[in-house]
């Protein structure tokens, strides 16, 4: 990595020392952070040979701006270097003047030490069980020393030289206080450093210091660690394993180090200030995890046991999350720790806890993440397949998506399920997706504690110092099958024959103190017998029923929000409409640009004066309706966030929310958040491309509170599908399994605009599928039964005393139909969401003359109208609006099918028969109306596309489809 870095260095170095204007203009703003590697890749590419200009110019402002690599190299080259000799190698070498008057050759041994830098993760001891090799490659590379004929063959050097002094690099920590060894002691301690139970893999990291950093963390002599309180896992699981040995329960044997590598963490963490851990983890350990990291009482595991207690929670035992604030035993000091629930699918809640995390950061005002943390754990199959993990370390430098640095901790126990890694992985270490983002990993072998917890400190100090992600790879083994019913020897038969000989790390590393004299054996016996006492009794009181509460098991309690009981505090919607000065003052935020000396494109300033116009005429449409909501929400101290790809503009051009001065780089205004001077903050931010990261992340950010509105828009409603791990696992289910209210609310641009396959649907027929209210049962109409409704079901709507996800279908052409605006009137107090909007044109007013009720949702509803007039047809159709599809106004399709007793009833869509609404909205119809009659069908045939995209079909499609709409007999036939 560091010659390949080298080269583009030469490269550069070429360039910048062209003859260049010797007045340098005195305006330019320093306003990025630059980077070696960013910075080589442009002008590699040959695209922006302005960017190196740009930073040079910045630098001559300011030497701070640019990364102090370029520092040295601009310094240098303005001193006058010819070409070549400007930078300076990132591990500064230039021992060389020195060195001459010593023994030996002084640039071996300086490459030797930066080959076991590289390369030495290779060689270290990684697998407990002596088989595998943690790189998946048994083949030793040339360059570490394993023997004499490598000294001579790769460094010149050979066994006489072994005793002769030699002046070590200026960058090295392996001399101590030393600044020169003999040379078997410089190899013996490279081997200490970074051959033995540790593999450190960092080299590839862009940043001198922070590579320096954890240099002097591995290399100064005597940095080992020992390991003081012993945690005792093992036993957990025996005792799970003897009480109740046909349940599934994903032990931890064979990675018991888990347990200390985690409380080292946490331990470290809360002494470098963190009071808050957000942690995801898989079904491997995560009981003992439990019981023995975040410290849940262990009677409350234990009954999750017994199958008569497991009613109140959906889901099984080894999903369900927690939360539990305690003290923290080592600092004294409170720490809070929470367990995100997560389903089966492995990896799904990582993007899901760094939300979480955020937004705890967010709302206490932690800005750099000094409080908050979060930890995530990884099998290792599952960390180097599920393409999310990508998505979510993706997500870790990004100014509104960073949560300031995670440990990864990966159980590598060098299986999945029956799974080979060799046939899992094309990468050597299951870790190597982190490479990415310039995480250092730090594999060790977990059968030594010791080694564990050191690199647990390390890891949690790099956190606390850098605020990057950091991953430790735990080489571990699985002692049983994938669960405890399972036959491992089956297809790894030569594996557990090793593993049948292998002894238990506890007893191992009990047997070293012992012998070491550190315990006595009957101290060591002791502390297995108190723990074992520990369980019995919390066995005891698990058998207690009244102990059995839901409330133990939420992982993101919101203090307040509900009574005691855990129901609603009221079950009345408060209004949503408006006063008109509110909503002009919304809307002259909405057109304005609110702060000076600011210069917007030409046409956003059309944009804003045609906003200016609409409000003087007291009309919204939709771009302005979202402001008056966000706006009325802020002003009201509720915080907002809007996330997803291009939101800040809108991928139609339509919103606007960030404004971007023409003339300085990165200067922007966010009109919104003038609204009001004591207002909530708005967050909205353009996302990296991706739907699984990013919709998990955001359900996250709105797991933390209830007092926010937190909202995802896909770029075009079929791009969730690449989240759909998201919607089907935490959305939809996620109450009923984990009794856990989300207000997520998803944006979702829906339309059947002849654009293709693609880009069209949002496939709203997917999301009413999933809905949970039954088509054949008429409800019973209280008063409060449009909102009793919203609370029973699984998913939607709006301001309430209570959380649901909301899906929105939202519209593309509609953005800016004419017709498609409401008026100020329809906004005012008093006025609320109307779930359906009746037809209130001629028809209405004579309703016995009525032939034909045609209820639609959507875009349509303008195609049908238009068709209608153009018929004449006004008297003789009616029009009905169904703007809330589920839960299902019942009620008020009740009234307006009885309003038109001689009517026939059609439901009309654009989607395909099999797509859209009706095989949701035909059944729930015919039960309202006690199927006294049919529900005909007036839209697109079935199709196995959501979409054609050829124009001329789509209007060929939209005629015929109107054409049965409207003709009273055609429907019939066809059905
Ligand atoms: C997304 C997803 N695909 C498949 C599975 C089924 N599955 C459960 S455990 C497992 C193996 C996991 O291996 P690893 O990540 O190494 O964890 P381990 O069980 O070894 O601790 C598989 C494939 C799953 N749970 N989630
Ligand atoms: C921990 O928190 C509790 C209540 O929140 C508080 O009473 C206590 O003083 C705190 N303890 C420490 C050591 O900060
Ligand atoms: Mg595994």
């Amino acid at each position: 990595e560091l010659l390949k870095v080298s080269s583009h260095w030469r490269i550069l170095e070429l360039y910048i020392l062209q003859p260049r204007p010797a007045a340098v203009p005195r305006t330019f703003q320093p306003v990025r952070c630059y980077t070696a590697p960013v910075a080589a890749e442009p002008f590699l590419n040959g695209t922006s040979s302005n960017y190196v200009e740009e930073m040079y110019y910045a630098w001559l402002e300011n030497p701070k701006s640019v990364h102090k690599s370029w520092d040295v190299f601009f310094r240098n080259a303005n001193a006058g270097a010819p070409p070549g000799m400007a930078h300076q190698r990132p591990l500064s070498l230039a021992t060389l003047p020195q060195a001459q008057s010593l023994v030996g050759a002084q640039p071996d041994v300086e490459k030797l030490v930066e080959d076991h830098l590289i390369r030495g993760h290779h060689v270290a001891q990684l697998d407990p069980l002596g088989i595998m090799d943690a790189d998946l490659d048994s083949h030793i590379p040339n360059d570490i020393i394993t023997s004499s004929d490598k000294l001579a063959g790769f460094y010149g050097l050979d066994e006489s030289d072994l005793d002769k002094v030699f002046r070590l690099p200026t960058t090295t920590f392996i001399g101590g206080t030393e600044t020169a060894l003999p040379l078997r002691e410089i190899i013996r301690r490279l081997e200490m450093s970074y051959c033995q139970h540790i593999g450190v893999e960092f080299m590839f990291i862009n940043d001198l210091d922070q590579c320096q950093w954890i240099r002097e963390k591995f290399e100064k002599p005597g940095c080992g660690c020992v390991l003081t309180s012993g945690a005792l896992p093992r036993r957990f699981e025996e005792f799970l394993q003897r009480k109740w040995s046909s349940e599934k329960r994903f032990g931890l044997e064979g990675c018991e180090s888990l347990i200390p590598a985690l409380k080292t963490i946490i331990d470290k963490s809360s002494e470098k200030g963190v009071e808050n851990v957000v942690i995801g983890m898989p079904h491997r350990g995560r009981l003992n995890v439990l019981a023995n990291v975040i410290r849940k009482e262990l009677e409350q595991i234990f009954c999750q046991f017994d199958s008569k207690l497991e009613a109140g929670s959906g889901d099984v035992k080894y999903h369900l999350g927690m939360y539990h604030r305690r003290i923290n035993r080592v600092t004294d000091r409170n720490i809070t720790l929470s367990l995100m629930a997560n389903p089966s699918h492995l990896e799904a809640v990582d993007p899901v806890v760094q939300g979480k995390t955020k937004a705890e950061q967010f709302y206490c005002g932690d800005t750099e993440g000094h409080k908050v943390m979060s930890i995530l754990m990884h099998g290792d199959a599952a960390f180097a397949g599920q393409g999310v993990v990508y998505e979510t370390f993706h997500l870790s430098d990004l100014p509104s998506y960073s949560t300031h640095g995670t440990v990864h901790v990966v159980v590598n126990n060098q299986i999945g399920f029956t799974t080979d890694p060799r046939m899992a992985r094309s990468s050597p270490y299951p870790t190597d997706v982190a490479r990415v983002v310039n995480a250092p990993i730090f594999h060790v072998n977990a059968d030594d504690p010791e080694a564990v917890v050191y690199v647990c400190n390390v890891a949690a100090e790099w956190r606390a110092t850098f605020h990057k992600d950091v991953v430790v790879d735990l080489v571990c083994y699985r002692r049983l099958g994938h669960n405890e019913m399972d036959e491992p020897m089956f297809t790894q038969p030569l594996m557990y024959k090793q593993i049948k000989k292998q002894k238990g790390v506890m007893q191992k590393y009990g047997e070293k103190l012992i012998a070491e004299g550190a315990v006595t054996r009957q101290e060591y016996e002791e502390e297995i017998a108190k723990y074992d006492k520990i369980c019995e009794e919390a066995h005891v009181r698990s058998k207690d029923e009244k102990i059995l509460h839901i409330k133990h098991w939420l992982d993101s309690p919101w203090p307040g929000f509900f009574n005691l009981d855990g129901q609603p505090k009221s079950m009345t919607c408060p209004s949503t409409g408006l006063t008109e000065e509110e909503l002009t003052h919304i809307g002259q935020v909405a057109s304005s640009v609110p702060v000076e000396d600011f210069t917007i494109h030409g046409g956003l300033s059309r944009i804003l004066k045609a906003r200016g116009e609409m409000i003087k005429n007291r009309m919204v449409d939709w771009a302005l309706g979202e402001y008056m909501a966000f706006g009325s929400l802020l002003k009201e101290g509720i915080h907002v966030r809007l996330s997803g790809q291009d939101v800040e503009r809108g991928t139609f051009s339509h919103r606007h929310h960030v404004l971007h001065d023409q003339n300085v780089d990165k200067r922007v205004c966010i009109p919104m958040n003038h609204v009001a001077p004591n207002q909530a903050p708005y967050t909205v931010c353009n996302s990296s491309l991706s739907e699984y990261g990013v919709l998990g992340f955001e359900l996250g950010f709105a797991m933390a509170s209830p007092n926010a509105l937190v909202l995802w828009e896909a770029q075009f409603g079929d791009f969730h599908n690449t989240a759909q791990c998201i919607i089907d696992q935490f959305i939809c289910p996620g109450q009923a399994k984990w009794v856990r209210q989300n207000g997520i609310v998803l944006l979702l641009p829906h339309g059947m605009e002849g654009m293709g396959p693609e880009h069209s649907s949002a496939r709203p027929e997917r999301f009413l599928q999933m809905c949970n209210d039954d088509p054949d049962v008429f409800p019973n109409i209280t008063d409060d039964f449009a909102i009793r409704q919203l609370h029973d079901c699984n998913w939607i709507v709006i301001l309430a005393p209570f959380r649901k996800p909301l899906i929105v279908f939202t519209p593309k052409s509609l953005l800016r139909h004419p017709e498609a605006r409401s008026n100020f009137d329809e906004m005012l107090p008093g006025t609320e969401f109307q779930r359906l909007i009746p037809e209130k044109g001629p028809a209405a007013n004579n309703p016995s003359g009525v032939k034909r009720v045609i209820f639609c949702t959507g875009k349509v509803y303008y195609e049908l109208t238009k068709e209608r007039s153009a018929r004449g047809m006004e008297d003789t159709v009616a029009i009905t609006r169904m703007e809330q599809l589920s839960p299902f106004p019942f009620d008020l399709v009740k009234a307006e099918s009885e309003k038109y007793p001689d009517a026939d009833l059609v439901w009309c869509q654009e989607e395909h028969k099999n797509q859209g609404y009706y095989d949701y909205v035909k059944p729930r119809i015919r039960t309202t109306i006690h199927r006294a009659k049919p529900v005909w069908y007036a839209g697109r045939p079935p199709a196995a596309a959501p979409a054609t995209g050829n124009k001329k079909a789509h209007l060929v499609e939209l005629k015929n489809f109107l054409d049965n709409a409207f003709n009273l007999d055609a429907v019939k036939d066809q059905v």
